[in-house]
């Protein structure tokens, strides 16, 4: 894969099972568009065990880490790339802080939860992160490069 600074810059979003359920998907899909972002890859995945472990290999040592797992697999959740300059950290601007007691109204989570065990989004902390979770989620046939008429109307 190359290009993954600039405008290539991309990150995984997850709307989580509870934003699934709370018919969250559409309010959030048109956040990310109407900031400019570029979908580039989206589908609805029953996400098995093995996945979210390793989704959340990092937090394998926490005390919410079975929870978390069984939480993430307790309905389908929406997978998606979103493609942009500065992707990545502007997108965790969107979601609020990890715990929507800390997250600013306006975001995702400052908006819509109220619980750090049902905080309806995920989206990567870094673009090596990213990188890892687009590829642990997506095959690349599932990712599709797009040429987007509004991009010099956004850069
Ligand atoms: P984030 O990067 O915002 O997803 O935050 P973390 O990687 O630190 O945590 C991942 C998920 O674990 C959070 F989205 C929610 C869950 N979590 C808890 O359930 N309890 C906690 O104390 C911290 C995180």
């Amino acid at each position: 894969q190359t290009g993954w600074t600039g405008v290539n810059e991309r990150t995984f979003v997850a709307v989580k099972p509870d934003g699934v359920q709370r018919r969250l998907v559409g309010d959030i899909v048109r956040r990310f568009e109407k900031k400019g972002f570029k979908l580039v890859g989206m589908k609805l995945v029953q996400a098995s065990e093995d996945l979210l472990k390793d989704h959340y290999r990092d937090l394998q040592t926490k005390p919410f880490f079975d929870g978390l797992v069984r939480y993430m697999g307790s309905g389908p959740v929406v997978a998606m790339v979103w493609q942009g300059l500065d992707v990545v950290k502007t997108s965790r601007r969107m979601l609020g802080a990890t715990d929507p007691a800390d997250s600013l109204p306006g975001t995702v989570r400052g908006d819509y939860c109220v619980e750090v065990g049902r905080n309806v989004i995920h989206g990567s902390d870094s673009v090596e992160s990213a990188q890892r979770e687009i590829s642990l989620w997506f095959r690349n046939e599932e990712i599709q490069c797009w040429e987007d008429p509004a991009s010099p109307w956004i850069y």
